[in-house]
């Protein structure tokens, strides 16, 4: 039977941990930079925006076209590109955050098949509270120059 204390401590849950809605996670121009066929990796950008008023957290991605995805930043140091893996993104609050070239991006690992411009893909993400969305991603030819070395990995 349930206590009034363990009912109250679940509302106090509930009431903090709110569910994650399709309009709470706005996507824009989401692409997929095509890539020779006989690259193993290439990147992923998009804009989210967070129309929520609690921080959005997307913990993971992945993709039935993708063996793996991982989130990456890039710092200059010493006049050098580096990318640095990171765990999760963050989209504060009503906030918005911009996966760009040189700058914060998903990379994709090991494709099942080549894709090639025009094709579209879903990539799932998932989110701090468990649940998750599909996203659709268009593959499109670079329009400038990638500088992005991805010999590191
Ligand atoms: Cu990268």
């Amino acid at each position: 039977m349930l206590s009034i204390k363990t009912f109250f401590l679940t509302f106090i849950f509930l009431f903090i941990s709110p569910l994650l809605t399709a309009g709470d996670l706005a996507i824009e121009n989401a692409w997929i930079r095509e890539a020779p066929p006989v690259s193993r990796v290439q990147a992923a950008y998009a804009t989210l925006k967070n129309n929520n008023k609690n921080d959005i957290e997307v913990t993971s991605a992945t993709s039935p076209a993708f063996k793996k995805i991982e989130f990456h930043t890039t710092t200059l140091e010493n006049g050098l590109m580096r990318m640095q893996q990171q765990a999760a993104i963050l989209i504060t609050a009503k906030g918005e955050v911009k996966l760009e070239p040189e700058g914060m991006h998903m990379m994709l690992f090991d494709p099942s098949k080549p894709i090639r411009a025009g094709e579209k893909i879903n990539i799932d993400f998932t989110f701090s509270n468990g649940t998750s969305t599909t996203f659709l991603f268009t593959v499109k030819k670079a329009t400038t120059v990638n500088h992005h070395q991805h010999m590191n990995h």
